[in-house]
């Protein structure tokens, strides 16, 4: 199957639904998890991203997150975020993404789905900043999005308690939001899902494109690489996101 077969199915398509992982940011300079240059320091998402590691040592995961903001809010979408942010005005097109890097929004894609949060919003943790105390116990309700790069202090503190405050992102072994898993696992009822940019490893995420299928979806890929997924979707396309939409999005002009 190829870039017009899946343009064919694209023509005819009523209901879309893209599936992103970082390789549709790669191009944007935004490091993907599992390339090599996704490695911070000595240390693996799966090490950091983790309650656990937020509880041993808040001051490191917070240096990581740090290290990403200051980093990704350098980057811009590229093409291929913008064929997406147009699809979703233009082709009823819901795209699902799992990055916390804001870049589909930046692009102005409507009606994103961010199954793990954002890189730019906070919430209480609930603890207390090493050293000091908190004004109350318990974990604060509030949310707010700090764009600063730097932080004002490090840690960033929750303006609610006083206590310590952590990346509003949905972290290994946490659960995600009821209400984006709705709308995700809605979003699988389309004529045609495509993954792109995904290694198709991280559940619930990884699950959706199975969801899709099983609903009598057109399931599709779009990945430099062969991944788990490559094996059940029925056009694999192997190539890089923001040299394949493009193409797509040509093609659909005809
Ligand atoms: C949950 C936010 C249950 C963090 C992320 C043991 C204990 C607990 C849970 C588990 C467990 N074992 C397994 C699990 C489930 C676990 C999981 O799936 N683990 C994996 C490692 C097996 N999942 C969870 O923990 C989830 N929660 O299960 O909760 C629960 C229920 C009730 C109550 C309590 C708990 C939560 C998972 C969310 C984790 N957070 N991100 C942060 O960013 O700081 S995950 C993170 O990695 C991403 O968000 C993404 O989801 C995931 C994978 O990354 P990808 O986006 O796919 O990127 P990757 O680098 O891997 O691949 C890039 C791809 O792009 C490659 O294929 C490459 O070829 C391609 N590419 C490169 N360049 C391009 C390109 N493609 C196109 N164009 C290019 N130019």
């Amino acid at each position: 199957m190829s870039l017009e077969d899946l343009a064919a199915h694209l023509r005819r398509a009523s209901r879309l639904t893209v599936l992103t992982g970082a390789g549709i940011s790669a191009a944007s300079g935004v490091p993907t998890f599992r390339g090599a240059e996704g490695l911070w320091r000595q240390y693996r998402p799966e090490d950091l991203a983790t309650p656990a590691a937020f509880h041993r040592d808040p001051i490191l995961v917070w240096e990581w997150y740090a290290w990403r903001r200051a980093l990704v809010g350098k980057c811009r979408p590229n093409p291929g975020h913008d064929v997406l942010a147009r699809w979703s005005r233009e082709r009823r097109c819901t795209v699902v993404t799992q990055n916390v890097d804001d870049l589909h929004h930046q692009a102005g894609t409507e009606g994103v789905i961010r199954l793990h949060g954002s890189l730019w919003e906070l919430r209480c943790a609930g603890l207390p900043v090493p050293g000091r105390t908190r004004r109350r116990t318990g974990v604060c309700d509030d949310e707010w999005r700090d764009d600063r790069v730097p932080f004002a202090e490090t840690p960033p503190r929750c303006p609610q308690c006083g206590g310590l405050a952590r990346p509003a992102i949905v972290w290994f072994g946490e659960a995600l939001r009821d209400s984006d898993l709705r709308a995700a696992t809605a979003a699988t009822r389309c004529d045609l899902f495509i993954a792109i940019g995904t290694s198709a490893i991280v559940h619930p995420a990884a699950g959706l494109l199975h969801d899709a299928k099983r609903q009598g979806a057109v399931t599709a890929e779009i990945n430099p690489v062969p991944t788990p997924a490559s094996g059940i979707v029925d056009i694999a396309i192997h190539g890089a996101a923001e040299d394949v939409l493009p193409r797509l999005d040509l093609l659909l002009s005809f």
